[in-house]
């Protein structure tokens, strides 16, 4: 008799990861942080490879039965280098936040100093922010945007690290439509010798795609997570220059984590060998071009934009603009089928859990194959609702063509059961 299946087994969580599935399908997601792995991506998450464990590094394990681990962790080392062009890789982090915080552990010890990008301005929490733990057991300095155009304000950023001596200087956004100006940060970083580094979560896939500057020859350690615009399994890497290959490992392990999770990281290398297809360099500039044709949908219908556009896959839009705020707007928003997440935006008088804005994506719409006209039809429909969040009548209908349009554009990896 075969195994039984998960419906079998668990018909409660079947159905939810069914309905889920199709949630996924059937909505437009606009979450500048989420994408749509692929089938192949998803059948090596969830591969036996999780059964496995394998602490330490390739020819350095504490068990037994790695011929085949150290063989998944070698491939998406040597893929990601070849990617990225970088001279060291750790696959490990299991995702980005524990790799930030590897960093914090390679270099600092409780007190030091670090600067980074506030989360008002549209910085990480791992970044210093003081709610975290690289904020409350470092000493974390903050710089933000200018007040004018809400660029990153790097006389700002030159006056506190002149002033602070960090060790480490953190340049990354969570939340910033731009681009990173890396080459300036690192000279920034030399001056006042400090170690740079780059958090490229949002845009390692846009970056690997060729669609975004890259950091790499300025900033010596880069981490990211790998699910976003890189179209992988939930994880985290850090990228580094050989100099401080052995600092990291060490950081990472034994220093933080246990055993990696070896089913990711085999996943990660599946992405991988995805995004150094040539599809993926058209796949990111699509990503570029779909969210710049959003936001001009977005601004001629008097949706006002920080920074009035973007470089990025990302939109931060201040709702205020339309006489709602960011909360009610991402809820009727999802109402009618499209998914976002209120956000706060620089200067905001508003609380963070009612902000004024709303952050907007175009990685996972890209990945179903949509493109510029049907980003501006989206834009429009998202002014729709703006518009009158709270119209039973608008909602609706935008749903409906919400649905209609999903219904045209399958998305990886899932299927319409
Ligand atoms: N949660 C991620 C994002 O949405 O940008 C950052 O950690």
């Amino acid at each position: 008799m075969s195994e039984p299946t998960l419906t079998q087994v668990d018909p409660e969580i079947a159905s939810l990861i069914a309905h889920e599935e199709r949630r996924q399908l059937d909505n437009l997601r606009l979450i500048a942080s989420e994408n749509y792995a692929s089938r192949a991506v998803q059948e090596a998450t969830a591969s036996p490879l999780s059964n496995k464990y394998s602490e330490g590094y390739a020819g350095k394990r504490y068990y037994q039965g790695q011929e085949y681990v150290d063989q998944v962790e070698g491939l998406a080392i040597a893929r990601l280098k070849q990617l990225f062009g970088v001279e060291h890789v750790n696959v490990q982090p299991y995702s980005g936040s524990p790799a930030n915080l590897a960093v914090h552990y390679a270099f600092l010890r409780p007190g030091d100093r670090t600067v980074g990008l506030g989360l008002p301005a549209g910085g990480h929490l791992t970044h210093g922010w003081k709610v975290s733990i690289t904020g409350d057991y470092f000493e974390a300095h903050q710089y933000g945007v200018r007040a004018d155009d809400h660029r990153i304000d790097l006389d700002q950023v030159a006056r506190l690290v002149k002033e602070h001596r960090p060790k480490i200087l953190w340049c990354g956004t969570t939340a910033y439509p731009r681009h990173v100006p890396y080459a300036e940060f690192a000279q920034i970083a030399r001056d006042a010798g400090a170690i740079l580094v780059a958090d490229i979560a949002h845009v390692s896939g846009l970056i690997a795609g060729g669609a975004h500057p890259s950091p790499v020859g300025l900033a010596p350690i880069i981490t990211s997570t790998t699910h976003k615009t890189l179209r992988g399994p939930r994880g985290g890497m850090i990228l580094c220059e050989a100099r401080y290959a052995k600092e990291i490992d060490k950081a990472v392990f034994p220093g933080l984590q246990g055993g990696p999770h070896n089913s990711g990281i085999a996943a990660l290398a599946v992405a991988a060998h995805e995004a150094l297809a040539p599809s993926f360099r058209t796949y990111a500039k699509a990503v570029v071009d779909n969210a710049r044709a959003m936001g001009e949908a977005l601004m001629s219908r008097g949706v006002d934009l920080v920074t009035g556009g973007t470089d990025t896959h990302l939109l931060l839009a201040d709702v205020t603009s339309k006489n709602v705020a960011g909360k009610p707007a991402a809820i009727a928003l999802e109402a009618a089928g499209i998914v976002c997440n209120y956000n706060s935006v620089p200067f905001d008088t508003r609380k963070p859990f009612d902000p004024s804005g709303i952050r907007l994506g175009t990685a996972a719409v890209t990945s179903r194959g949509m493109g510029e006209g049907e980003m501006r039809i989206i834009g429009g429909w998202i002014a729709d609702v703006l518009e009158a969040p709270t119209d039973a009548a608008v909602l609706a209908r935008v749903r409906a063509e919400v649905l209609a349009l999903c219904q045209t554009f399958p998305a990886p990896g899932l299927e319409r059961r």
